[in-house]
């Protein structure tokens, strides 16, 4: 783990060409893009607003770590998952969402596979995979907060609910 933290903590200081101890969106984006990852800005913005603790609109180390985390632990799953095809099915990204700990139904899980397969064929790849889990862990998250009860149902008002949609939307 020490040595991951290192290997981290030189990439970082490497895109935070600056100094300044965090980096932007679209450093990161060149950052990920450099592990042969290319995301669309607005993912990247999800990103840094799913570990951006301090609320700065930044990355700090500490966050970048976290979000590193995480993204392994995504293509840890996409890699066990592929079996040497590079994409995922649809029965595949369901399994790859539970065993990163989210079970959908039917209606919500094929709604947000046809909103990240831009081919329409059924495959997704591994930035759309990475996407599609970005999308449905910041709406856990969102979710969460306001079901502070955890009842594992919540109410909105119209306001919320607009709050919710523009936190999401990838
Ligand atoms: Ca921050």
């Amino acid at each position: 783990m020490e040595n991951l933290t290192s290997v981290l903590k030189e990439w970082f200081n490497r895109v935070d060409s600056n100094n300044i101890g965090s980096i932007n969106a679209s450093q990161l984006k060149s950052a990920l893009a450099v592990g042969n990852l290319e995301f669309p800005l607005s993912v990247v913005q999800q990103m840094i607003r799913m570990y951006d603790f301090d609320r700065n609109g930044t990355m700090d180390f500490e966050e970048f770590v976290a979000l590193n985390k995480f993204l392994l632990k995504v293509q840890d799953a996409f890699a066990e998952l592929e079996r040497d095809r590079g994409f995922l099915t649809p029965d595949d990204i369901y399994q790859g969402l539970e065993k990163l700990g989210f079970s959908l139904d039917l209606p919500a899980f094929l709604t947000v596979c046809e909103s990240f397969d831009p081919t329409k064929m059924g495959n997704i790849r591994l930035d759309a995979f990475i996407s599609l889990c970005i999308f449905v862990q910041s709406a856990r998250n969102l979710f969460n907060s306001f079901d502070t009860a955890k009842q594992g149902r919540v109410s909105l008002d119209f306001n919320q609910f607009v709050y919710c949609t523009a936190n999401c939307r990838i």
